[in-house]
């Protein structure tokens, strides 16, 4: 029997990767290089220092502590900008009306995310009270595939980490439920979350079955 679900943000409840996508290509478009689409993958579920790092790699430039903090706020001033005028029908297809259901089914419902803006997106989205434990960037000290974030949330619920299930995107977030003794279910391409022990395509007319392990 599951106890909870925990939740990752980017990619399973929302999109802000087209947005984290947008920020971090004028970033290298400033630096003189260009950031493809298939490189931001990459970037998915890794934290905001370890993603400039990505690619920094990918423009083959080497830099500063200093100017590599500058760069990432600024980036992040940019990604701040594009999600400020983000509304609740950019929630991703089904996955609301899931919440609602695994909370009418008495299963605890946490956020598990990366970003130190999930509050920002939790807010536009106005979605903050589906939530009863809110670990976010903000609160962690080491990135996915770390299991912290996850242990966290399981700590907070007052459950045992054998009876969550995380839903996740990041092949770097799979890794992170499994190394809390977790079930991850990957929500996108089982070729990229290939440690998950089952991939959803979406969330839409997604029933309680899938909690069945
Ligand atoms: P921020 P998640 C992650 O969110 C994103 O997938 C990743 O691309 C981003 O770099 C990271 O958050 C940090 O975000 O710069 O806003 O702190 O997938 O863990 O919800
Ligand atoms: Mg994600």
């Amino acid at each position: 029997n599951i106890d909870a679900c925990i939740f990752d943000l980017d990619g399973v409840i929302c999109d802000t990767a087209k947005y984290h996508y947008l920020a971090w290509k004028r970033l290298s478009n400033e630096l003189g290089f260009d950031f493809s689409i298939e490189d931001n993958e990459r970037l998915k579920g890794v934290s905001r220092m370890d993603s400039l790092n990505i690619l920094l790699e990918i423009g083959e430039k080497s830099l500063d502590e200093e100017t590599k903090l500058e760069l990432a706020a600024k980036k992040n001033s940019w990604y701040v900008e594009y999600i400020s005028v983000m509304k609740q029908d950019e929630i991703l297809p089904g996955v609301k009306d899931f919440i609602l259901n695994l909370k009418e089914n008495n299963i605890k419902i946490a956020l598990g995310s990366a970003s130190k803006n999930s509050m920002r997106i939790l807010k536009a989205l106005d979605i903050v009270d589906l939530f009863d434990c809110i670990v976010d960037g903000n609160r962690i000290t080491k990135a996915k595939p770390s299991p912290e974030v996850f242990l966290k949330g399981a700590e907070e619920l007052e459950v045992s980490p054998e009876k969550c299930v995380v839903f996740e995107d990041a092949a770097a977030g799979v890794e992170g439920a499994k190394n809390a003794n977790m079930f991850a279910i990957g929500v996108g391409d089982a070729s990229i979350l290939k440690k998950a022990d089952k991939i959803i395509s979406g969330f839409e007319n997604l029933t309680l079955e899938i909690l069945k392990f």
